[in-house]
């Protein structure tokens, strides 16, 4: 279907297609607006995990996939991401679970990691405090109800109040802390949602 610019209007700003209409229009470019994302077929290659980011690594032990951002965000912009990319801050269901997360930032070395705060010793997880108890961001579950729950020493302290969003430790144990500050962070995707 060919689509026309409005009369009077020009391409040098931001443009946005009418609601049922053939017609684009200059809008604000700090509109909030729905969008779509184009990608020619031939050039998407959907991985085991059920997306074309081919970062994305189904990991046998836990049964899921995972994706290192070595970018740092704070925790929300973290939580963003991973919902954009059909997945979510990955949550350790496990022991073996916490091993795999464990595996998986120690191949992400302190000198490929872009981070403010405290040079990569800590990376955004799943958990969250609401009301005084942690839940996941997966299944809004208590940390025993997901599986693991083990904290660093000490923690959580409450260090740089308020500590409200989880972390890890290069141990996989939880730290609680700042949710502005910007740190690395994982995604968790579940590959049967390719079933569903
Ligand atoms: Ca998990
Ligand atoms: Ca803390």
């Amino acid at each position: 279907m060919p689509v026309l610019l409005e009369e009077g209007e020009s391409y040098n700003s931001c443009i946005a297609w009418e609601h049922r209409s053939t017609t684009l229009r200059v809008v604000n470019c700090d509109d909030t607006l729905p969008f779509v994302c184009f990608k020619k077929k031939y050039s998407v290659k959907v991985v085991g995990c059920g997306t074309a980011d081919s970062e994305y690594a189904y990991d046998s032990r836990s049964g899921s996939c995972y994706k290192f951002h070595r970018s740092s965000l704070n925790w929300d912009n973290a939580f963003k991401e991973c919902q954009h990319e059909g997945a979510y801050l990955a949550v350790i269901n496990n022991h073996l679970e916490s091993i795999v997360l464990q595996d998986l930032y120690a191949k992400n070395p302190k000198n490929t990691i872009i981070s403010e705060v405290n040079h990569a010793i800590q990376i955004h997880i799943g958990i969250r405090k609401n009301e005084g108890t942690w839940k996941t961001v997966q299944k809004d579950q208590t940390l025993k109800e997901a599986g693991y729950e083990t904290w660093g020493r000490g923690e959580p302290n409450s260090a740089v109040p308020p500590e409200d969003c989880g972390s890890i430790f290069r141990q996989a144990t939880f730290n609680d802390e700042n949710c502005y500050w910007s740190l690395p962070f994982i995604c968790e995707k579940d590959p049967e949602i390719l079933y569903e």
